[in-house]
């Protein structure tokens, strides 16, 4: 496991080194407690991306951000899909500048206590999976058709699209900042489940250097799950769709004019390839 300090800011709430982006539906039981264990770990902000869940967690989310500056919070007016809540916390982090990126479930699937480790391993990759498949990693108090759909999923995903990572649906994720930068992920088509599924595909085409960290991934006990059957075909579309985009030679990446257009980069624009070591000293937004 990688030391704690590799997270560590310097204690100063507007010097943020990663944000945590958790999308929310119906989480009210979940969030404070995961809120508020993030919170200890120094360096982080979080970003809470609610869909007007009806149990009133965007509520919540915003008493939360009232009583800390670390906490932001997006609101969407429905249940828009996990891909595209993503996407708009990858907005909000892009525009903060903050140089590592994370996504995870609110639901303690994905324990904090594993962030050290996936910010460690991000001096390293440029995109790091807390992952069930590899040694080390399990998943606990699963149904078998749950970890069988899982299994097969990342099984057909890899062999379609040639994917290297073994988890590939995982949604515990640290992306550095010029990943996104140069990914753009609002030009992404998936909306849902699926959108994990092509963040990968583009990462991994763009040549990225792609680490997995294992993690046990703990079934949720509170609340209920938001995966459907239709989400489940819209995945099997969507890893057929990227594999003819492959198998046609269809370019997956925005126009590098358009990455520059939208988020303006010094380093891209004097062609010098992508920034490491991003400086972390920028306010956050808003
Ligand atoms: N904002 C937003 N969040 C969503 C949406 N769908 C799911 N989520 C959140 O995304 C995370 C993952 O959803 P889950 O229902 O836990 O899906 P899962 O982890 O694949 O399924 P389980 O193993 O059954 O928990 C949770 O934090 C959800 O609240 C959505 O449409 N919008
Ligand atoms: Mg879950």
């Amino acid at each position: 496991m990688v030391p704690t300090d590799d997270i560590a800011g310097d204690g100063d709430p507007a010097v943020l080194r990663a944000a945590v982006i958790v999308p929310t539906y119906n989480e009210i039981d979940n969030l404070e407690p995961l809120v508020t264990r993030l919170l200890e770990l120094d360096g982080l902000g979080v970003i809470v991306v609610d869909d007007n869940s009806p149990d009133g967690t965007g509520a919540l989310a915003d008493r939360l951000a009232a009583r800390d500056p670390r906490v932001q919070v997006i609101h969407r007016p429905g249940k828009l899909g996990l891909g595209t809540a993503y996407c708009a916390g990858f907005a909000r982090a892009i525009a903060m500048g903050v140089p590592f990126i994370v996504t995870m479930d609110a639901d303690f699937s994905h324990d904090p206590c594993y962030l050290p480790a996936l910010l460690g391993a991000a001096s390293k990759h440029d995109l790091v999976i807390g992952s069930r498949y590899v040694p080390g990693g399990k998943a606990r108090d699963c149904v078998a058709w749950r970890v069988a759909l899982s299994r097969g999923a990342n099984a057909f995903a890899r062999l379609m699209l040639g994917l290297r990572a073994h988890d590939c649906t995982a949604g515990f994720r640290c992306y550095r900042l010029e990943v996104l930068r140069r990914i753009d992920p609002s030009t992404v088509r998936s909306e849902g489940y699926s959108y994990l599924i092509e963040m990968l595909f583009r990462v991994q085409r763009a040549g990225f250097r792609v680490g997995e960290v294992p993690i046990e991934f703990v079934n949720r006990r509170r609340g209920a799950s938001k995966i459907s059957r239709s989400e489940i075909v819209r995945a099997l579309g969507t890893v057929w769709r990227l594999w003819w985009q492959q198998v046609a030679g269809c370019p997956t990446q925005p126009e590098r004019s358009q990455v520059e257009a939208l988020y303006p980069d010094p380093s891209l624009q004097r062609g010098g390839g992508h920034r490491r070591g991003d400086p972390a000293r920028r306010r956050p937004a808003g």
